[in-house]
């Protein structure tokens, strides 16, 4: 497989502006007409190299007369000798059963669906499947009426009618213009709920939300979720909708989470269907951020789409940074950044360090699907949020709204994003833009001097990023460094006038910033709300973590000072049991935490999160040469201190919080509700008889599945002895409802116990699992590799071999999912030599198999060079 590399960029020799598409639907032999209107847009006349996979030809023709002058090859068809404008017609057979990449047109359960981003569209008709080439689509779609009653496409319908042998058809039409990755096609049965939406300049939308039958009861809350985006984007947008009706639709079998299709968005179930009794508020607030993202897509992707799949951040980045907006103006701003910065340093830092490592932009891609990453998704979320920092919300507005007069209806790319953002703000962003071609967390090294008499302080930065799989030069960044001072009383000291923080450009290698009249030394406040994805030291004594834990203006910042309290000593105790110390946790430390958990004003969900400290992946971050071991028994040893020594305070903060009424999923229950089943995790890691009786009495009584989960996960994380009677109960209830069954299959692979590999393994046979289905696998395989890490990372080697035997069984069935779940096997770097070496051994065994996807070969091979 050859690497294609965003410097080898030309645009395509051929355009085209319509295509009309006719599918006949059938399980096994589905046709496919397509008529494309094709223009030649290069001088010279060179051949049409048209993408194709897995199709069967049946006739070609170029303005109605059948044509053969052309050449089948592996990934396409090349056809010669046309004249500058014609209209072609590709007739083709396509298999939809058989496809269980799900990718293109495949079945989900009895249901047609498609997926066609990044390069699936190539899998349903031969085209110019590539983000800038875009044509107006008309869909005509025909299927037997009583098996599919529901004939959906992209638009607005035109058209419907009987046909012979109980067979319909329904047509559609797309107004604008879109490239393939764009279209959808549905059909099948299914219960909807409806309703409209009336925008801000008087158009009435037409919503419709499609699901599996019997599951009209889970759709309120998409539908609410849908409204709220329509009504967010034209109040902090101006954005606002432009066809007649939007349709979401909810599958079984998914590999992503939901697929922004142009006014026919196709979902996961796992994203749409929630009630109280089946859904935890966490799964609330996923449906109400994941039905925005896509929503938002709609101008930040459809209507403004990428040139080149290397673009891919241009839509995906500012999407996430405009759900993560839509999240926190409608909750917690705090709670909703500490969520989004446990992702980056859990999971993205280790990939930005990792084999896959690669900038938001990446400069050279094998396999498109891999690169649907952390990186640049999430890394580009911050990467847009730092120029939203440095410019504010006024300008970043307006360089928002001169990018959509600019570019509406066409193809472009990040620099043209940025260059809106500059041209309309007058912010000087030509540095910043290295963030784009930059892969790697950066360090930043934090020093000061307070000096008494000429009453100044002084901070300096020194910024270094480390060479990474893909780049070994590394040039210093624009890091918006956004800081607040507290005094000695803890309180805060101005900085401007009436301005208690100062965002500060750090742009060299080292920087000093000097503040005049600080009458006495201050305590740094750095990066507050995390301004920049960058890794931050500064020795701050304990007390100073302490006074920002109590003092600082910015939520984010209290909850990171006990991160960094937290890591402080995680890191001292590693070194203590190496050297045969006893390791420690300080009783300034407890009563910090202690001030935390019995607060009456702080919103119990930051609580919560206080406590709520740096997992195992997130801490292996922390060192340059990880000991799994020691770090695994180094934090156990912290929490269960924190519980021995807290354990009556969070007795009484579980009994507080303990209240039943009925369910609503708003965001003060949601806090308490966090709150009180993080208390019972922390009673159920040392006081088991207790912990017991709570479980099983909270099993008994609540209304809701966050309760009942909270008090699952308790029996997990502390092995209760109620444990095996509550899962099996559990199990008996719900075994029919997969997405409830995910929940319980991921907590069978995080049970803390060393047997966890043999009982995953008995669980292939549980009446609830289905190898092909993806959720299935990511709740089962992945939640065990993933956060149960070190039992992934047991020195026997079980945990690779074990990962190793699915992905193989995967490899030529769904490699889109087997090159997901393959992350922990290739994210090696500062393990110790024994483990390395039984990961290397593992991949050379997937390296050796004959039909290696390309989308492992690629992952398999960077890790391995
Ligand atoms: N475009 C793929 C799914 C998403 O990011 O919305
Ligand atoms: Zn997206």
């Amino acid at each position: 497989p050859q690497e294609k590399h965003l410097s080898d960029y030309r645009p395509s020799d051929y355009t085209i502006s319509t295509i009309d598409l006719v599918f006949d639907l059938f399980d096994e032999k589905t046709k496919v007409q397509a008529i494309s209107q094709v223009e030649r847009v290069s001088e010279s006349v060179t051949p049409l190299f048209l993408f194709g996979e897995a199709l069967t030809l049946t006739s070609l023709l170029v303005d109605g007369v059948n044509f053969t002058d052309y050449q089948l090859v592996e990934d396409g068809i090349v056809i010669n000798n046309l004249p500058a404008s014609f209209k072609l017609e590709i007739n083709t057979e396509i298999d939809p059963v058989k496809n269980q990449a799900f990718e293109g047109l495949y079945k989900s359960g009895s249901a047609f669906c498609t997926q066609c981003e990044a390069e699936g569209f190539r899998r349903i008709t031969y085209y110019l499947d590539r983000p800038d080439v875009l044509a107006k689509f008309s869909t005509k779609v025909i299927a037997d009426k009583s098996l599919y009653p529901f004939l959906l496409s992209n638009g607005n319908q035109v058209d419907q009618g009987d046909l012979e042998n109980g067979r319909h058809f329904v047509s559609w039409v797309d107004p604008f213009p879109k490239p393939a990755y764009l279209f959808a096609l549905v059909a099948g049965d299914f219960d909807v709920l409806e309703d409209n939406f009336v925008t801000k300049s008087g158009r009435d939308v037409k919503l419709a939300l499609f699901v599996d039958k019997g599951n009209l009861d889970k759709t309120q809350h998409a539908m609410v979720s849908l409204k709220k985006s329509m009504k967010w984007d034209e109040e902090r947008f101006n954005l606002e909708y432009d066809l007649d009706i939007y349709m979401v639709v909810a599958v079984d079998f998914f590999n992503m989470g939901a697929m922004e299709n142009k006014g026919l968005n196709i979902f996961n179930s796992k994203y749409v269907l929630a009630n109280p009794q089946s859904a935890t508020d966490q799964d609330y607030l996923g449906i109400e951020a994941v039905i925005g993202h896509e929503y938002f897509h709609n101008w930040t992707g459809n209507r403004i789409t990428c040139r080149d799949w290397f673009q891919l951040s241009l839509k995906e980045g500012l999407t996430v940074f405009r759900d993560q907006e839509f999240s926190s103006d409608l909750g917690s701003r705090s709670v909703n950044r500490i969520a989004n910065v446990m992702t980056l340093r859990d999971h993205q830092f280790a990939e930005d360090a990792g084999p896959m490592s690669h900038p938001i932009r990446p400069e050279s891609v094998m396999e498109m699907n891999n690169f649907y990453t952390l990186t640049v998704y999430e890394k580009g979320s911050e990467v847009i949020r730092m120029m939203h920092t440095l410019l504010g919300e006024e300008k970043f507005q307006q360089g928002m709204q001169l990018y959509v007069e600019r570019f509406d209806g066409q193809a472009v790319t990040c620099d043209d994003f940025v260059a809106a953002m500059q041209d309309a703000s007058g912010v000087d962003l030509s540095l910043f833009k290295r963030w784009y071609s930059q892969s790697g967390t950066p360090q930043v090294f934090v020093t000061d001097h307070y000096n008494s008499d000429s009453q100044t302080y002084q901070l300096t930065f020194k910024q270094k990023t480390l060479p990474t799989a893909n780049q070994k030069k590394k040039l210093p960044l624009h890091i918006p460094v956004d800081i607040e001072l507290l005094d000695v009383n803890g309180n805060s000291i101005e900085l401007a006038p009436g301005k208690t923080n100062r965002v500060l450009s750090l742009t060299q290698k080292e920087q000093t910033f000097v503040f005049e009249k600080i009458t006495t030394r201050p305590v740094p406040c750095l990066f507050r709300g995390f301004s920049a994805p960058v890794k931050y030291q500064y020795s701050y004594t304990d007390e100073q973590l302490l006074d920002i834990m109590s003092f600082a203006t910015d939520e984010f910042s209290r909850w990171d000072a006990g991160q960094s309290l937290f890591n402080k000593y995680l890191i001292q105790n590693v070194k203590a049991l190496n050297a045969g110390k006893e390791m420690t946790v300080p009783i300034i430390f407890i009563d910090g935490f202690k001030s935390i958990l019995v607060s009456e004003t702080l919103d119990p969900s930051l609580i919560s999160d206080m406590f709520t400290f740096t997992s195992e992946n997130g801490a292996r971050e922390l060192f340059d040469q990880v000991d799994v071991d020691a770090i695994n028994k180094v934090r156990g040893f912290m929490l269960n201190e924190i519980s021995t020594q807290l354990h009556e305070l969070f007795v009484d903060t579980y009994l507080r919080h303990n209240q039943l009424k009925a369910y609503q999923p708003d965001i003060d229950d949601i806090a308490k509700r966090k709150l009180k089943n993080l208390a019972l995790s922390f009673i159920a890691r040392v006081d088991k008889e207790l912990a017991d009786k709570y479980v099983t009495e909270q099993i008994a009584s609540c209304n809701n599945m966050t309760d009942h989960l909270g008090a699952l996960n308790a029996a997990n994380i502390g092995l209760l002895p109620c444990r095996a009677t509550v899962m099996q109960d559990f199990d008996d209830k719900w075994f029919e409802n997969g997405l409830v069954m995910d929940k319980w299959f991921v907590l069978q692979a995080s049970m803390p116990s060393d047997d966890v590999l043999s009982h995953i393994e008995s669980l292939f046979e549980h009446r609830s699992f289905d190898f092909n289905n993806p959720n299935r696998l990511r709740s089962l395989v992945g939640a065990f590799a993933q956060t149960n890490s070190y039992r992934f990372h047991n020195i026997d080697g079980s945990g690779y071999k074990f990962l190793t035997d699915q992905l193989i069984k995967l490899n030529s069935q769904n490699p889109q999912v087997a090159s997901r779940l393959i992350t922990p096997l290739i994210q090696f770097n500062r393990l110790d030599a024994a483990r390395i070496k039984l990961m290397k051994a593992e991949l050379n065994r997937l390296l050796a198999l004959p039909d290696l996807a390309v989308d492992l070969y690629e992952k398999v091979t960077k890790a391995l060079a």
